[in-house]
């Protein structure tokens, strides 16, 4: 199908024409013995050849072997002819005739060193005529609509698809949808009917900031064409989410997991089908799974309310646990608010719960305060002993 590639270039930028003539040596005089000719035909790509002869009056022999005109096209090998030939229909010039589906045809004649009689030789005509690329071949060039037209052919698409850049394959033109919505169905188009064949359809979960895109399929609501024997899909369902990829999956039950959950609040969804065989597609639902936060925001406090697991939004209240305060440039607090963010990071957790500074015991005359807990600082549960010094004692 070599010349079907270019049949959109300036049909006469070759040294082809729409028809011409080719004679014999010496035509119509005796032909000469010992000669070998050929002659090369072209006409403009997108076209046929038909080539006729008016006149044919070679010596005969068994299998041309003596004199003969060939005709070779493509390769093969389209006719040979030698003796002399009559019209095929009363009132016809047309002795012999051939059509060929290739722009090029080689005609080439021989004689040999004798002749027993007067032979005249030949003259032959060609024209070029239309191809009709969508019936004249075995395989069609277009994957849905064919339509020829005189040197040349174009594919046309079904409503709802679009003719690809290769000019020949139609496909559905489904990408472009994203889903912002905490969550909803996306499924296959046509669903539950059979899909589009040679279409990529690439979706786009975009949630906001804090969720992080989770999905389902039930296993009824799956059925893609299976994969060949080496385990490649035909047609094939990915999920891409950052680094994380999921699939591709194909076969008439979903593969997957029941759930999948993503790390991301983006997911891509790519559909790719290739030119046969289609079967109901899929549906899948998504939802947004929020962010969590750890269950403690700093060390040393309590939380209010009290949950298992708190999730993007939930707000606390963070009181420090009993002898421990926050200490600002100011004055001191015991606590503070605080929210769960879209990152999993609480808010205000640069504060921390220290335990309450006493300041150094208060002096007592002629005595000293020894520390007689394990802490040596003035801090909450620290304790001292004061010790009079010699010879004072203790007034009750
Ligand atoms: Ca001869
Ligand atoms: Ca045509
Ligand atoms: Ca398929």
């Amino acid at each position: 199908l070599r010349y079907l590639i270019f049949f959109c270039l300036p049909v006469w930028a070759d040294g082809s024409s729409m028809y011409g003539e080719i004679l014999s040596p010496n035509y119509p005089q005796v032909y000469p013995n010992d000669v070998q000719e050929s002659w090369e035909i072209q006409v403009p790509l997108g076209y046929g050849i038909r080539l006729y002869f008016t006149h044919m009056d070679l010596e005969p022999s068994q299998n041309c072997e003596y004199d003969s005109v060939k005709i070779l096209a493509d390769g093969h090998v389209e006719g040979v002819l030698c003796g002399q030939k009559k019209p095929h229909a009363p009132g016809s010039s047309t002795v012999e005739e051939f059509y060929v589906p290739y722009n090029t045809l080689t005609l080439s004649f021989q004689s040999d060193f004798s002749n027993e009689e007067r032979f005249t030789g030949f003259a032959a005509y060609y024209v070029a005529v239309d191809l009709d690329e969508c019936t004249d071949f075995v395989e069609e060039p277009c994957s849905h609509y064919c339509n020829n037209y005189i040197g040349g052919y174009f594919c046309t698409c079904p409503p709802d698809y679009f003719l690809y850049e290769d000019k020949k394959t139609c496909g559905v033109n489904c990408s472009g949808n994203v889903f912002t919505e905490p969550s909803g169905e996306i499924a296959s188009p046509n669903y539950p009917n059979q899909y589009p064949e040679n279409s990529r359809c690439e979706y786009r979960v975009a949630l906001g900031p804090g969720y992080f895109v989770a999905l389902t399929i039930r296993s009824g609501d799956f059925d893609v064409e299976p994969a060949n024997s080496e385990g490649s899909c035909h047609d094939s369902l990915t999920l891409v989410s950052g680094k994380q990829h999921f699939g591709p999956y194909c076969g008439s039950k979903f593969p997957g997991p029941t759930e999948i959950k993503t790390r991301s609040n983006i997911l891509d969804i790519i559909f790719q089908t290739d030119h046969a065989v289609q079967h109901k597609g899929w549906k899948m639902r998504y939802y947004g799974d929020p962010v969590t936060c750890s269950p403690s925001v700093i060390p040393n406090s309590v939380l209010d309310p009290k949950k298992d697991r708190y999730v993007f939004k939930d707000n606390v209240k963070v009181t420090c646990v009993e002898g421990y305060e926050i200490v600002r440039q100011r004055d001191s607090i015991m606590t503070f608010h605080s929210s769960c963010q879209d990152n999993g990071e609480w808010s205000n957790s640069h504060f921390s719960c220290v335990p309450v500074n006493c300041g150094d015991p208060p002096p007592i005359e002629n005595a000293q305060a020894i520390y007689v807990s394990e802490l040596h600082e003035p801090l909450y549960k620290a304790a001292v002993q004061y010790q009079c010094d010699a010879p004072y004692y203790t007034l009750k």
